[in-house]
């Protein structure tokens, strides 16, 4: 193996220096956690230098702490790029304390100097009203991870080593996060890692024993058992172990020092041309105290080293004069008076072994990734498009015909290296199978000669797991790069939560103007609930549409795009765009055309329209509608229209109007959502007074909650999604769930004033066409010719 030099061995004086970098952290880490003044404790402790209300998370920090204080050391010596990823996002204070003892803080916050007013402000502000958040938020410069929900530290760590061959992600696993189900399955990431082209990810699992109230489990296996978990997942471990007495510097420095040194060896292997299949990436085991260095004991039972450490080891400070005597002594224990300097600024040889510029951890552009962020090379989405001569004439498969556009994104930006596409085993099922043409699969383990498109370096990076696929896309977008995820729209649902994180991530980062916008997060939901031939009800779900409605609306954006050409039309739109969560549901099944690409850029422009084609309510006079059938989603347009088709026939006074929504959110009022309508606009669209006929791709209620303000809410009638599913015929789907043709005939009949008894005939034979179309599929297993076979007829 390539040999790499590696810096000389610690001194015992770099030692002392790193013991006071990090006794000025955890001094600075208590200090935010209790301090609203004092910060030097230029006097004695007093109750009202206590904050009223203490809220925090002490057990992790100093664990932290002396991570980066060893990760700085690591830096200068090996001249690395390194970013840090805390999975104990709760231990925001040391995030905080490192960043303003390294000058990041200050330089991204100038009221808050490196001096004892700046000091006094950093204390003030921890978790204090109107201050900064108690976890790794986006507030904190140098993350890009919150932390606040555990699990997705590992995922988002490889998310940033993609593509960044210089870069190292050293990312702290706290070991309750390694119970939780994305992190024990991220210990797979390393695994799709290429050495020659992409970073490298250094997990440190901090076993500090326990979680909020219970131990951890990692931390109670035998030595053994644990040792060969690791290296089952493929890695190489490497046990640092500290006490209250025992502060192992000497002994983290230098397994930092071999860890650094084997990364370096695996890729230069691997860019030397020499691959190992499955290299054995290092990793670090750091078994160190919970709430280290904190108070041993409190009112008589253990605080350092268990549970009790987790948040605020002493929490009566300011009624209880023995717990602030217990917190004076702590933090008098760091010696203060030998870390700063009188006017609060941190002693300059503290400082010794901290990097300068963009290598300090909190300086990181990576972690601020729209500073990087370049934009994509895309081609004409026009170039893809599918020829449409008259409405429904044709039929193709969206979501293939995205993928050809797809193809040319991955080929036009190969050599900028800034686009991946993510998806659980999905892309060819998705029919996004185009892509494959121009690159392989990421795949770094051992092949097989039946394998297919696989390839070490594939930008198609797939793992059966959607929280890695939605972690590694996050990691790679804050990162400054782009991507899209395509996923069963059912099984999207397991990352509702981190879609709700990252959200939350976009909603605080968009207000900070130091952060840059980072590329949108691209959610393709296909394999939809109405044509889940193969698989039926477990996979008919398309309720995370109304799971992303509850976030902001600066945020979100939500595309039923009904054919192949909007789609294209749609995900230009999406790629191009910043700082959203875009979700495009879209089907892989043949659809008709309905729209030329002139007419399908003028629809999405307008997010919502009329089909004129469609409609005859604009006949002659300009005479209001008598119904508008409304219709947002691929099946529900089909049936819409094939609805329309059988009332122009059969009651061709009927005057109706088609409108078609291919953005959500055009349904919502202005004031509610950027892209929401006016209610003059919808009104002029919907009619403040007709009845309208909505069928809707997901669960109806949706539609009310998007539109209970409106004037005409009351004549709106939506059909949708009812949780009624199974394996069956297309059609029978829509019939299960009242979504049919025949049904919104006969919704219309009921609804529109005065046709009732005129059409009592047609409303009988779409019962009788709703019974034959269903015996038709018991005896023959498919859909009625008739209704497979329809097709729009232009008049
Ligand atoms: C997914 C999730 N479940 C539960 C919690 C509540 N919680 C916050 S901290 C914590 C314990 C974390 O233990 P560990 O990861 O070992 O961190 P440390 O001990 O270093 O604080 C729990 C359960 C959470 N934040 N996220």
């Amino acid at each position: 193996m390539t040999t790499v030099t590696a810096p000389g061995p610690v001194s015992e004086a770099d030692t002392q220096t790193l013991d006071r970098y990090w006794r000025a952290a955890n001094y600075l880490a208590v200090g935010q956690i209790y301090l609203v003044a004092n910060p030097l404790l230029a006097e004695p402790l007093q109750p009202e230098h206590i904050k009223p209300r203490l809220l925090g998370h002490w057990g992790t920090t100093p664990g932290i702490n002396f991570i980066w204080a060893h990760l700085n050391r690591a830096i200068l010596a090996h001249d690395a790029e390194m970013m840090i990823v805390v999975g104990p996002g709760h231990g925001g204070p040391a995030a905080l304390a490192n960043t303003w003892l390294e000058g990041s803080y200050t330089d991204t916050y100038p009221s808050v100097r490196r001096d004892v007013a700046g000091m006094h402000q950093l204390f003030r502000q921890f978790s204090f009203p109107g201050g900064v958040p108690s976890h790794v938020a986006p507030q904190v410069p140098g993350s890009i991870h919150e932390g606040g929900e555990l699990g997705y530290s590992l995922s988002h760590a490889h998310g940033a080593a993609f593509d960044n061959p210089d870069l190292i992600v050293a990312c702290v696993v706290g070991d309750g996060e390694a119970e939780t189900g994305p992190l024990a399955t991220s210990w797979h990431c390393h695994r799709f890692l290429n050495p020659a082209g992409d970073g490298a990810v250094l997990p440190i699992l901090h076993l500090n024993g326990w979680k909020i109230a219970n131990p951890a489990v990692l931390a109670r296996l035998p030595e053994d058992e644990l040792d060969a978990l690791l290296r089952g997942y493929g890695y190489e471990p490497a046990y640092v172990t500290g006490s209250h007495s025992d502060v192992p510097h000497l002994e983290m420095a230098a397994t930092l020092d071999t860890a650094i040194g084997r990364i370096r060896a695996i890729q230069a292997e691997a860019r030397a041309g020499r691959p190992q299949t499955a290299a054995r990436w290092p990793m670090i085991v750091m078994r160190t105290p919970k709430g280290w260095t904190g108070p041993v004991e409190v009112d008589g039972l253990p605080v350092e080293g268990t549970w009790r450490a987790h948040q605020v080891p002493l929490a009566e400070v300011r009624t209880n004069p023995a717990h602030l005597q217990l917190l004076e002594e702590w933090m008098r224990s760091y010696r203060p008076e030998e870390l700063f300097a009188p006017d609060g600024s941190p002693c300059p040889d503290l400082l010794r072994h901290v990097p300068t510029g963009t290598r300090r951890l909190g300086s990181s552009p990576h972690a601020n990734g729209g500073v990087l962020l370049r934009d994509l090379d895309l081609p004409d989405f026009r170039d893809y498009a599918v020829l449409v001569q008259a409405p429904g004439a044709r039929e193709s498969e969206p979501t293939k015909v995205l993928g050809t556009m797809l193809r040319d994104v991955l080929r036009r930006n190969d050599e900028q290296r800034n686009f991946r596409i993510v998806g659980p085993d999905e892309t060819e099922s998705n029919r996004l199978t185009a892509v494959l043409e121009v690159t392989g699969k990421t795949w770094e383990e051992q092949t097989l000669p039946v394998d297919r498109n696989l390839a070490p370096d594939g930008r198609v990076i797939e793992i059966l797991s959607e929280h890695t696929c939605q972690g590694w896309l996050e990691g790679y977008l804050l990162s400054g790069r782009h991507g899209w995820f395509s996923c069963y729209e059912a099984f999207i649902h397991i990352v509702d939560s981190m879609f709700n994180q990252h959200a939350k991530w976009l909603k605080v980062a968009r207000q900070l103007p130091w952060r840059q916008p980072v590329a949108s997060l691209n959610i393709l939901l296909t394999s939809h609930v109405w044509r889940q031939d193969h698989n039926g009800f477990s996979h008919q779900d398309p309720g995370f549409i109304d799971h992303v409605m509850n976030k902001k609306a600066e945020v979100i954006r939500v595309y039923l795009p009904p054919d192949a050409n909007t789609l294209l039309s749609v995900a230009d739109h999406c790629l191009r765009s910043r700082d959203y969560v875009n979700v495009i549901v879209a089907g892989k099944q043949p659809n008709p055309d309905w729209l030329d690409m002139d007419s399908a850029i003028l629809h999405c422009t307008r997010g919502a329209g009329i089909w004129e084609w469609a409609s005859n309510d604009g006949d002659g006079d300009g005479a209001e509608p008598d119904v508008v059938l409304g219709c947002a989603g691929d099946v529900p347009t089909l049936e819409v229209l094939a609805a329309t088709d059988i009332l122009r026939r059969e009651l061709p006074d009927l005057r109706v109007r088609v409108v078609n929504v291919v953005d959500l959110m055009r349904l919502q009022p202005d004031t509610e959502h950027p892209h929401g309508m006016s209610d003059a606009e919808f009104n002029a669209l919907f009619t403040p007074d007709k009845p309208v006929i909505f069928a809707y791709h997901g669960y109806p209620w949706l539609i009310h909650r998007l539109t209970y303000r409106r004037d005409g809410h009351n004549n709106f009638h939506v059909r949708g999604y009812k949780e009624e599913g199974t394996t069956t015929t297309p059609f029978d789907m829509v019939m299960m769930n009242d979504m049919d043709r025949f049904h919104l005939v006969m919704d219309v009949i009921d609804r529109v004033p005065g046709i009732g008894p005129r059409a009592a005939r047609l409303r009988q034979q779409m019962t009788d066409s709703r019974a034959r179309a269903r015996s038709w599929t018991r005896e023959y297993g498919e859909d009625l010719p008739e209704v497979r076979n329809w097709t729009w007829s232009a008049r």
